[in-house]
């Protein structure tokens, strides 16, 4: 069989159930992507980041312009490996702008993030913010028919080229999106129109991001806007938010966590041991810094300090300059 899933790339085929790419019958879409769309159900891929750098060397020997997508609420620590491996012409897209605060302007958020680009635009998705501007970037840029979008994995590739079908083709969203990782296995073809073929790829997986914990990952997602809490710190004393993190400061502070509003905060001020069998951080955290626990969100701290921070075993835990402040 010589065809390729229409909502996650693979090739199909008819031969073994436990090999990815399986179809029954004559459908489009594979098992894996069948049982995705309709019961939520997820199959772990073999996939990995060597099969990633390929795909990026291959569109290294291309000169297309480059779609770089990247989650606003879960930026990485870096993008070096896009950066590092493409030549291309990269427009930066952040993406799920509508779980960031409205108040915040893009302005700000598009000057935080200082990568090689030839220009950079905010959208969501989910919203169908700002897509007539991102439409008419990628036809600017366009050096050939061909369009790669590449990215994290979950950062919102899939979700943004059905966008761009369901906006400006006159055919139907097919690709699958899921909020669990590596949801696309293969690049898929996509033509817009008679000038622009956009093309989806699997994404690069983030070692350490609490997303690769299956379990949680529902948990922790926001799934609407954020609403930052901020909290005036007196004397030294402990958050927990649910059984996942830990936070111990000292006095005199300024701290706003950026977290899914369902998780539950708990704010201590005696001694206590709740949470202390979790993987120990210890922090020094410069004036106007963000603490990313990734996946997870990021807390606002205003003055240097030291902070203790307690996490599942192997989140990543990294500061950066704050992206809101
Ligand atoms: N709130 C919000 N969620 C979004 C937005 N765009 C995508 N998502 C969600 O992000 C999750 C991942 O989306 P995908 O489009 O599957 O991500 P991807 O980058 O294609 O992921 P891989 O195929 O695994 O590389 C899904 O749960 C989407 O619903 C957005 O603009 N806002
Ligand atoms: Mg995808």
């Amino acid at each position: 069989m010589n065809k390729k899933c229409l909502g996650c790339g693979i090739n199909l085929q008819t031969d073994s159930k436990n090999r990815e790419g399986y179809v029954i019958g004559e459908h489009d879409i594979c098992e894996r992507c069948h049982r995705l769309k309709n019961y939520g159900d997820y199959q772990v891929s073999t996939k990995n980041n060597s099969d990633f750098i390929n795909i990026l060397n291959q569109i290294n020997q291309t000169k297309s312009l480059v779609v770089l997508v990247v989650d606003l609420f879960d930026l990485k620590e870096n993008y070096d490996l896009f950066i590092n491996h493409l030549q291309n012409p990269i427009l930066l897209v952040m993406t799920k702008r509508d779980l960031l605060p409205r108040s915040y302007s893009d302005t700000k958020l598009l000057s935080y993030l200082d990568l090689k680009c030839v220009d950079k635009v905010i959208v969501s998705s989910k919203k169908n913010y700002n897509f007539d501007s991102l439409i008419e970037k990628i036809r600017k840029y366009q050096t050939d028919k061909q369009v790669y979008v590449v990215g994290y994995t979950n950062d919102g590739k899939s979700t943004l080229i059905n966008k761009l079908i369901y906006n400006y083709s006159d055919t139907l969203p097919t690709i699958t999106t899921s909020h669990l990782p590596s949801t696309t296995l293969n690049n898929i073809e996509i033509k817009l129109d008679d000038d622009l073929v956009m093309i989806d790829t699997p994404g690069l997986l983030d070692e350490g991001n609490i997303e690769n914990n299956f379990d949680l990952i529902k948990t922790v997602l926001p799934q609407k806007e954020i609403k930052p809490l901020t909290y005036q710190i007196k004397v030294k004393q402990t958050f927990l938010i649910n059984d996942l993190v830990r936070l111990d400061i000292d006095r005199d502070n300024n701290i706003t966590f950026y977290i899914n509003n369902s998780l539950k905060m708990e704010r201590l001020y005696k001694e206590n041991t709740h949470l202390k069998n979790l993987e120990k951080h210890v922090i020094d955290v410069q004036n106007n810094s963000d603490i990313v626990i990734s996946g997870l969100g990021f807390i606002r701290i205003k003055k240097a300090c030291q902070i203790t921070i307690y996490t599942l075993k192997g989140v990543k835990v990294f500061t950066r300059k704050a992206l809101i402040s």
